[in-house]
């Protein structure tokens, strides 16, 4: 059973970029959703169950399910994975990750460029998705959006944080000016300055 996880910080810590109401939906409505459907539809498949929920995304193409199940299952396995991952990487306080940015500097020439990359690459996804940055195959960083809540794992690939720019996500607080809320957002990214 997957269980929605505790956030280690109040629904009003992250205001400078986030309000305390689309967190406190986004989290209890959003995500709780993701982790009931998942429950459901992973209730049906017993071998699966017990299994890490990355595993199963590695290897999604070859997973045993009923069509309609495999996708509510990515949907809502990536979902819970997605959100999980989100709620962690963003914090009221910076911890600046010296080898990541020494990284992101030397794979995208300087912090402006990967930032500049990373924001286009958010807001120019058409309609709901995320924008990461994963390390790839071959260990090498690399920036993509993903739609919906397909996940990096199923690339093959591992996310080092995303950045979730459904609608959801920002529209109480931001309506249509997704431009602002990606700015914002780098506020409360904990790893980087
Ligand atoms: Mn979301």
């Amino acid at each position: 059973m997957y269980e929605l996880p505790k956030l280690d910080y109040a629904y009003n810590a992250l205001e400078i970029a986030i309000d305390a109401k689309t967190m406190e939906v986004h989290h209890t409505k959003h995500h709780q959703a993701y982790v009931n459907n998942l429950n459901n539809v992973l209730d049906k498949y017993a071998d699966l169950k017990d299994q890490p929920l990355e595993d199963l995304m590695k290897r999604f193409d070859s997973l045993e399910m009923d069509e309609k199940d495999k996708i509510t299952f990515k949907n809502n396995g990536g979902g819970h994975l997605n959100h999980s991952l989100f709620w962690t990487v963003m914090g009221p306080e910076k911890q600046v990750d010296d080898k990541l940015v020494a990284e992101i500097t030397s794979a995208f020439e300087s912090m402006e460029e990967f930032r500049e990359l990373f924001g286009n690459t958010a807001l120019k996804h058409f309609g709901s998705g995320w924008a990461w940055l994963v390390r790839d195959e071959n260990s090498k960083l690399a920036v993509y959006s993903l739609p919906n809540q397909d996940s990096p794992f199923m690339k093959g690939h591992m996310p080092i944080f995303g950045l979730d720019v459904w609608e959801h996500a920002y529209y109480l607080h931001y309506q249509n000016r997704r431009a602002e809320y990606i700015e914002n957002w780098w506020k409360v990214l904990k790893f980087l300055p």
